[in-house]
């Protein structure tokens, strides 16, 4: 299952500048003691499951450089890297791209000036690659990601993040090649007709940003009533604790690029 199994997983270490990454409300400045204990939790998570982690160093001139995701798109045949729609976010990519190098043997770059896309945006599943359109991506980006993985076989649709949601992923996650967890409003859109979807549970919303990696779904911590309904359908959970990345939108899938490269 390419969609969920992964030999390799890139993290970065959160900066001490963090405190002031970007947030679209003030809820108050990250812990970084507590953010870099969530931080190796997570880490120690993705090695449990055999995978290789790559942990990179922090990077102080970018607050949100450990939101790695949305610096690109890792796909079996090779990776794309991504232009960022925050401007403070633009030179990350650049940052990952050599990382990438090293790695793949195919990188590809999204290079358009006027084109923008962030991996948040992005949900691969064993069919297609499906692109939430939102204030960080925009149609040239979704576009000219298009004509990039229909080189490598995939299938590109493009979808719409609710409005007021960061990224398309903000509000759900692939849990197996044919089920989604989703918020019910994402769900509402129409956009996962043809899969089985898991609703967040009322009041929950917050959960739908999960990851599957190998035979674990990484689960923020916090959310008794999704968390149980996921365990009721036989998915194995770990709970990583998320109240600092939260504080700057960010949540378990911002935190790692996955993937098996050729
Ligand atoms: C940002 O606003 O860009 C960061 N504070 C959070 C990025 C979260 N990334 C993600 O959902 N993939």
């Amino acid at each position: 299952m390419r969609s969920y199994s992964f030999t390799h997983a890139i993290t970065r270490c959160p900066p001490a500048s963090a405190i002031h990454g970007l947030r679209a409300v003030d809820t108050g400045s990250p812990d970084l003691d507590l953010m870099r204990a969530h931080h190796a939790d997570y880490i120690a998570a993705l090695k449990s499951t055999g995978a290789t982690v790559v942990e990179l160093p922090a990077l102080e001139a970018f607050p949100d450089s450990l939101f790695v995701e949305d610096t690109a798109l890792c796909l079996p045949q090779g990776a794309v890297v991504m232009r960022p729609g925050a401007p403070s976010r633009l030179g990350e990519a650049a940052e990952m791209a050599p990382q990438l190098q090293a790695l793949y043997r195919e990188v590809r770059q999204i290079e358009g000036a006027g084109n923008f896309i962030e991996g948040g945006d992005i949900l691969t599943t064993e069919t297609e690659v499906l692109v939430g359109r939102s204030a960080r991506t925009n149609a040239g980006g979704v576009a000219e990601l298009a004509g990039i993985v229909a080189d490598w076989g995939y299938k590109l649709r493009e979808v719409f993040t609710p409005p007021g949601v960061l990224h398309f992923k903000t509000d759900c996650s692939l849990l197996d090649g044919d089920t989604i967890l989703s918020t019910e409003r994402l769900d509402a859109s129409g956009c996962f007709t043809g899969y089985r979807v898991i609703h967040t549970a009322p009041g929950e919303e917050a959960s739908a940003n999960a990851i599957r990696f190998n035979d674990l779904v990484l689960f923020p911590a916090g959310f008794p009533r999704t968390r149980d309904k996921l365990v009721a359908a036989g998915y194995t959970l770990r709970e990583i604790g998320n109240s600092e990345c939260a504080k700057l939108d960010g949540g378990m899938s911002c935190l790692s690029l996955r993937f098996s490269p050729s």
